[in-house]
């Protein structure tokens, strides 16, 4: 491993940090991602369009877009194996967020029958969450009501009825439920869902594209109120609600001097143990030589103990294999989603240990710790003291840490958001954000969600497009590792508003920062957290539409996935178009050998939901896009 490597490739990233680390892996012939990409051009053409099948041992079938062959083995044209494809995909996305969430619902379980170390921080949300679900809560301790919300959790994956899940019904307003009850999309019992689209897209059993185009529909419900939305709601249950905090973000977070632990993946189980052992066991790193424990976090895990424990961030999905390269790092923990197997590879050039934590999650060089709720405090020492054993070992000639990183604030959920609202008017705390929106000093809102991918240059597209969009005093949320990304470059901190931000929007950000005592705006990009924390999102539009009285779909909104990746972006994706919103992907997805999915998708779907995707791989054009929409929505309501 060490010694394959394919030479040196620009236009990979616009991070400097990214980029040293490049240039060592290259130096030190360490393969990375990009190189690997560089071996598997040109890619497959008829894989890129959507239009291979290898749904049954028939196959694998191409379909040719230009000619023949028009149809498969067993008849299937391109429009069918495109949407049968795509939904497919969405259950790749849809089932790893609600398998995420429902780890966390045991342990809930656990944690609130006394069986699991995690106090339940999250006291509020025990609150609001039991009486979405119209849980009694009087002379109940918390302790009882969280056993109540963790069955009542376990009841939607239980459920044999064909009732739409009841996490679903708590959530959306009535004029979703209408929506999706006339289109037949409200998903039942999730992991029935799952099984079903399954079964539906295997050979000889559904041949209607439109029918399987509205299965993934409801599969992105799916993934909405069984993965992100109870996910959310179930972890700030256990770890607290975020409020806002501040840290730091890129590979100059690793220390020099102190045993460097990186949290990697999704699941804060696992991640806020390792936190809380790292700052238990400090006075063992420092007996062993070193100054103390720095823990930094990759992906989703990263934004999580960002929000709740101002860890800093040290990078997103490209850059996962270049804090290893950096040398400084003794311990990489990982659990499910996002890692690259290339890890341990990279690893092994130095002595980095890479520990795996769950029973899916493996990998072969690794070190496996089984982490389970009841014995979390037992393995996350386990893994801590791995880390300080690792210390001694560590090669400083080999060891380069870029200096850059920014200051970042995490941790704005919406109850947070609502709390600095809430200063400046406390009986209506929405009333200033909406009457600056009608103003128009707020023109609109655009959530930036999503990944990196290594056909685009890091970070490029999303820098751009959000600059486009903060000019024009369109308030940007972040969540994933676009969040890191916009992290990197500032846009995550008072002085990013002042930097990036049009004037109109800067004076709101700074009247409602002032207001909340943090002595200046803040921040342009709101860092509303992990992907499973898109849920938020969710949740503030549908404050902002009850609050007004209309519909999600007319909110003068927008989504957008500039350099999405992951089968979880997609079925992201589609929830976000379920609900109404125009969204935005930055690279064209696998469907463009169907021109009925294609038409479906960025057209005729508005009609059914009110929201369509934006294919654009220009991120002016995309910024453009959304905002000419906005403007549109904005005329429609008369503001
Ligand atoms: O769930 S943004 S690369 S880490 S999939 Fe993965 Fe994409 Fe990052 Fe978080 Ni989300
Ligand atoms: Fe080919 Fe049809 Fe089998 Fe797909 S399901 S591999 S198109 S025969």
């Amino acid at each position: 491993m060490c010694d394959i490597h394919q030479g040196a490739h620009s236009h990979q990233t616009i991070d400097p940090a990214a980029a040293e680390m490049i240039e060592k892996a290259n130096r030190e012939n360490i393969e990375t991602v990009w190189d690997r990409y560089e071996q598997q051009k040109p890619q497959c053409g008829f894989g890129d369009l959507g239009l291979c099948c290898r749904n049954c041992l028939q196959g694998p079938c191409r379909v040719n877009p230009f000619g023949e062959p028009k149809e498969g083995i067993c008849g299937a044209d391109a429009d069918l194996i495109v949407a049968r494809n795509l939904l497919r995909t969405i259950v790749g996305g849809a089932a790893s967020h609600v398998d995420h969430t429902f780890m966390a619902v045991q342990c809930l379980k656990e944690a609130s029958e006394g069986k699991a170390p995690y106090p339940l921080k999250g006291t509020a949300k025990i609150k609001s969450v039991a009486a979405k679900l119209g849980i009694p809560t009087q002379g109940k301790t918390d302790t009882v009501i969280a056993q109540e919300i963790a069955r009542a959790a376990l009841a939607d994956f239980g459920s044999s009825t064909d009732d739409p899940m009841n996490w679903l019904k708590a959530t959306v307003s009535p004029n979703l439920m209408e929506t999706w009850g006339k289109l037949g999309i409200l998903p039942k019992n999730p992991d029935r869902e799952i099984r079903t689209a399954m079964h539906q897209t295997s050979m000889g059993v559904d041949g209607s594209p439109i029918n399987l185009l509205l299965s993934s529909l409801k599969m992105g419900l799916v993934d909405g109120y069984a993965g992100l939305q109870m996910g959310t709601d179930v972890q700030d249950i256990i770890f607290g609600i975020p409020e806002p905090v501040k840290s730091e973000a890129n590979l100059g977070v690793l220390s020099h001097d102190k045993v460097n632990i990186v949290v990697h993946g999704h699941m804060p189980e696992v991640s806020e143990k390792i936190v809380e052992w790292a700052r238990k066991l400090d006075g063992e790193a420092i007996k062993a030589g070193a100054a103390g424990i720095n823990i930094a976090g990759i992906c989703c895990s990263g934004n999580e103990v960002l929000m709740r424990q101002g860890v800093p961030l040290a990078g997103n999905y490209l850059s996962q294999e270049l804090a290893i390269i950096t040398g400084a790092v003794e311990l990489m923990v990982v659990d499910v989603q996002c890692f690259m197997p290339s890890i341990t590879k990279v690893a092994a050039c130095y002595h980095t240990k890479v520990v795996t934590t769950t029973p899916i999650g493996q990998l072969p060089e690794a070190e496996y710790i089984p982490f389970t709720p009841e014995n979390a405090d037992i393995k996350a020492q386990e893994a801590v003291r791995m880390a300080i054993a690792a210390y001694a070992k560590r090669d400083p000639s080999r060891v380069q840490i870029p200096t850059q990183k920014s200051e970042v604030w995490g941790g704005f959920s919406v109850e947070s958001i609502v709390g600095a609202l809430a200063k400046v008017d406390a009986a209506n705390p929405l009333k200033p954000l909406v009457d600056n929106i009608i103003a128009g000093n707020v023109l609109g809102a655009v959530g930036v969600v999503g990944c990196n991918n290594v056909k685009i240059v890091q970070d490029q597209q999303t820098v751009e497009m959000v600059k486009d969009l903060l000019a024009n005093n369109v308030l940007v949320v972040a969540t994933g590792c676009t969040a890191h990304a916009l992290a990197k470059y500032g846009f995550l901190s008072p002085a990013g508003a002042k930097k990036y931000c049009g004037e109109k929007l800067l004076a709101v950000l700074t009247a409602v920062g002032e207001a909340a005592g943090l002595g200046g705006p803040l921040p342009g990009v709101l860092h509303m957290g992990s992907c499973v924390d898109n849920a938020r999102i969710g949740d503030l539009l549908g404050a902002l539409a009850g609050y007004l009285g209309v519909a999600i779909k007319d909110l003068p909104v927008a989504a957008s996935a500039p350099e999405l990746q992951h089968e979880k972006a997609v079925s992201i994706g589609t929830w976000a178009v379920a609900l109404g919103v125009l969204t935005h992907v930055g690279l064209v997805p696998p469907v463009l050998g169907s021109p009925i999915v294609t038409k479906v998708l960025t057209a005729d779907v508005e009609g059914l939901t009110g929201g369509k995707f934006l294919v654009e791989t220009d991120p002016h054009l995309a910024a453009e896009g959304m905002l000419n929409h906005i403007r549109a929505k904005r005329k429609a309501l008369g503001i």
